[in-house]
């Protein structure tokens, strides 16, 4: 994409979210550029897009989340965790505002699965994924311990299979502080956040 056409996406991103998400918004994009200069640089543009679009939806009223899903012909259980649908319906929702020449199956799969991951995700999900959790602006124990982790381990490899392998424990990790908080507020846990996590442990 031009930078003209980013500058435009922007600002239709900008008027569909609250100041403080567009804020979070810009920190993913950065983010994910970030880490795809470190694990595939050859996507790093790709990456920050994903970035931009990832919680599109995320400002939506659960209503409209449902009216959406509707709308879309996605099935989705009436009792699904209500943090869950902005994944499912923003993958659509930017496919359908901006074509599937900008969100192609890797943009699209980036933004379905950054909330719960999955199993046998893709690099360039898992750097979604982690992006959104590690991102400069987020200032909650958890994601700043994570963003520690990830960054002072990073700086210690000196090989490709060491920065993998840091991923790898990062994701396990990442997946271990989600479930607890979910454990200790009485939520449900997705299977996908399950699988998510059982992948990486055997990774
Ligand atoms: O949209 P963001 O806030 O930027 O981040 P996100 O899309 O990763 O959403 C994080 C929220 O989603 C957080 O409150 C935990 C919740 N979540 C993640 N996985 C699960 C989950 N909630 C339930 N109930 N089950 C899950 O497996
Ligand atoms: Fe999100
Ligand atoms: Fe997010």
């Amino acid at each position: 994409m031009i930078d003209n056409d980013i500058k435009a996406l922007k600002e239709i991103i900008k008027g569909l979210q609250k100041p403080h998400r567009f804020v979070h918004t810009l920190g993913v994009e950065q983010e994910a550029y970030r880490l795809g200069e470190i694990f595939m640089p050859e996507k790093s543009g790709k990456l920050a897009l994903a970035g931009l679009l990832h919680d599109i939806t995320k400002d939506f009223s659960v209503e409209e989340q449902f009216r959406l899903c509707r709308e879309y012909r996605i099935d989705v259980d009436k009792n699904i965790a209500p943090k869950l649908l902005h994944a499912i319906t923003g993958c659509e929702f930017a496919r359908r505002k901006f074509g599937i020449e900008v969100v192609d199956d890797e943009i699209y799969n980036g933004i379905r699965y950054h909330t719960t991951g999955r199993e046998n995700m893709t690099l360039f999900e898992q750097i979604i994924y982690l992006a959104d959790y590690i991102e400069a602006n987020r200032d909650f124990s958890d994601c700043v311990f994570l963003r520690n982790y990830f960054n002072i381990n990073i700086g210690n490899c000196s090989s490709a299979e060491q920065r993998l392998e840091i991923l790898r424990s990062t994701m396990v990790l990442s997946f271990d502080l989600t479930i607890k908080n979910l454990i200790d507020e009485g939520k449900s846990i997705d299977f996908d956040t399950i699988k998510a996590r059982n992948y990486f442990l055997k990774l």
